[in-house]
């Protein structure tokens, strides 16, 4: 039988800019907002695809350009299970865009219908989103006009959401009415969830009180949302809220800026209290980092390496008490702090793996384990709990009080973290569940290890994609020359450590820097960016 193909002369609309090569990066399109509507538009039309081929599972696409400055927008799909999208349909999403002319596009397209066997005469259904960003409703039409190319995909616009949100609703629609249901597919469900499981975990415990920097972003009023279910078990206040200002979002603040500078966000005043805790968002609100000020004045950061160690060293105690034999492994990626890595081996005796950046690739990682916690240095990250360590905690014969209630921690906390992506709302409940049950100020909690000091730059070059990159990410390939002159320099400096990476996100390639002071872990930062200065 032949297969019918689709016409998409609508793309005529969205026409591609010449001489961009667009690429599917470390989470999604990331781009210039004024170049991206029609990469935006074949984004639809791949996502319609990705339905079909799924049988008509829903798909998620989220409009969101995450921690870039405001004139920058993206857009990234989401699997049915709430993940990212799979790798091999991120090449069809990278060949999608880069269609010269809706003919080469309707040619691509109808190719990969042919070739995958897509059954075009399924219903489609695609759920999408967007974060405050200015340019969010011109690109959501862009997305709309896609999908309806795409053999008139049923579609659902929710509006502004943070990114793990949508995540979330993909799952709790995919799931909807069988034995696994994530959640309640409403955004009210989200709250309630999450709401209902800090609840259980934290019955009758003093509210913690916490400062939040919202970067300006949506994460404001949904964290104003969810704290109203919270019903006083958190005690929030709320700094860089405005995300009605567009022109505002992550400018000086918000978990990106926060984490790379190791500074106060602006929006706080001079005289921080000392040993009170904070933390930052980012623009769409996957990912968390906390700090405070600590008595001699000093701004502490506790990043992603510092929720990671607390949530594993805590879940394990868990563990122990439960005598289930669960295992628990911690992921991490180049950039997690040289002292977290041997704290989690030597300390906690917890297995850590390396994978590359980008939440695909730790989240994969993390469902080896019965609770995978993965946590990128920058705040990005959750905790998976493998659904036959849920059974099994479910069923479990308990023979004492503290088993048992180490068993409800356990399964209310695999409600309370959303276990489809790093996200920062349900990340700011676990971190002040621990610190609660524990009774842990910022200090206590930071006292674990100490870091190593550590600089990250940011550096343009001509062409970033001649930064090839092996053994996850810590070494370079090519340019040939360079990772023999970066060891070089690093052999030279007392616990030195560097990589140097492209970013997938942003056009820069990243410089990472460790050494045994402050100032000789910015001498080799800056030493290695000098090395840089051949390729601008
Ligand atoms: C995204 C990814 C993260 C990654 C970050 C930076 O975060 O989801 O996994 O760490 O980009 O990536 P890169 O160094 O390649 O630019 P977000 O919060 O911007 O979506």
């Amino acid at each position: 039988m032949a297969i019918p193909s689709i016409d998409i002369s609508s793309a005529d609309n969205y026409p591609k800019p010449d001489g961009i090569k667009f690429g599917y990066g470390t989470a999604g399109f990331r781009y210039n907002a004024n170049i991206l509507s029609s990469t935006v538009f074949r984004v639809g039309v791949l996502a319609a695809l990705r339905s079909r081929y799924l049988g008509g599972k829903v798909i998620g696409v989220m409009i969101t350009a995450s921690h870039n400055p405001p004139p920058d927008n993206g857009a990234k799909i989401v699997d049915p299970a709430g993940d990212m999208l799979e790798e091999a349909w991120e090449t069809y999403a990278t060949d999608l865009a880069n269609a010269a002319t809706s003919q080469d596009l309707a040619d691509r397209v109808n190719e990969l219908i042919k070739n995958l066997n897509i059954d075009i005469s399924t219903p489609a259904n695609v759920i999408y989103a967007r974060d405050s960003r200015e340019s969010g409703p011109a690109l959501v039409k862009a997305l709309e006009a896609g999908l309806k190319a795409a053999h008139d995909a049923k579609s659902t616009d929710y509006g502004l959401l943070t990114t793990p949100q949508l995540h979330y609703l993909v799952k709790s629609l995919n799931t909807l009415k069988s034995a696994n249901s994530y959640g309640v597919p409403t955004e009210e469900g989200y709250y309630k969830k999450l709401a209902n499981a800090y609840k259980k975990v934290l019955s009758g415990s003093e509210p913690y009180s916490i400062t939040i920097d919202a970067a300006n972003g949506i994460g404001a009023p949904k964290v104003s949302e969810l704290v109203k279910h919270l019903e006083g078990t958190i005690d929030m206040t709320l700094i860089n809220g405005k995300y009605e200002d567009p022109s505002l979002l992550n400018s000086s603040c918000g978990a990106d800026y926060v984490k790379t500078n190791q500074r106060l966000p602006g929006g706080l005043d001079a005289d921080v209290p000392k040993l009170k805790l904070f933390c930052s968002f980012d623009g769409d609100a996957d990912r968390i980092v906390f700090f405070y000020i600590d008595e001699d004045g000093k701004f502490r950061l506790l990043d992603g390496d510092k929720i990671a160690t607390l949530a594993a060293s805590f879940l394990k105690d868990l563990v122990q008490e439960t005598n289930s034999g669960l295992n628990i492994g911690v992921v991490q990626t180049a950039y997690a702090n040289g002292s977290s890595t041997e704290y989690l081996e030597s300390v906690l005796k917890v297995p850590v793996v390396c994978t590359p950046t980008g939440v695909k690739h730790l989240h994969h990682a993390a469902q080896q384990f019965d609770i995978g916690v993965y946590f990128e240095a920058n705040g990005h990250g959750t905790v998976l709990f493998h659904p036959d360590a849920v059974a099994k905690l479910q069923t479990f014969q308990v023979s004492s009080p503290a088993q048992k209630a180490a068993i409800d921690t356990l399964l209310a906390l695999s409600d309370l973290v959303n276990q489809t992506v790093g996200d920062a709302l349900s990340d700011l409940l676990l971190v002040l569940a621990i610190l609660t049950i524990k009774r842990w100020n910022p200090a206590d909690w930071n006292q674990s290890y100490t870091d190593l000091p550590n600089r990250l730059l940011k550096a343009e070059v001509r062409d970033r994609t001649m930064f090839k990159v092996t053994n996850a990410e810590r070494t370079l390939v090519e340019p040939p020359l360079l990772q023999s002159q970066i060891d070089n320099l690093v052999q030279k400096y007392s616990q030195g450590r560097s990589f140097v990476r492209a970013s997938g996100t942003e056009n820069v390639v990243r410089i990472y820097a460790e050494a045994v002071t402050q100032t000789l872990a910015d001498e080799l930062g800056v030493k290695v960016s000098h090395l840089l200065e051949a390729y601008k």
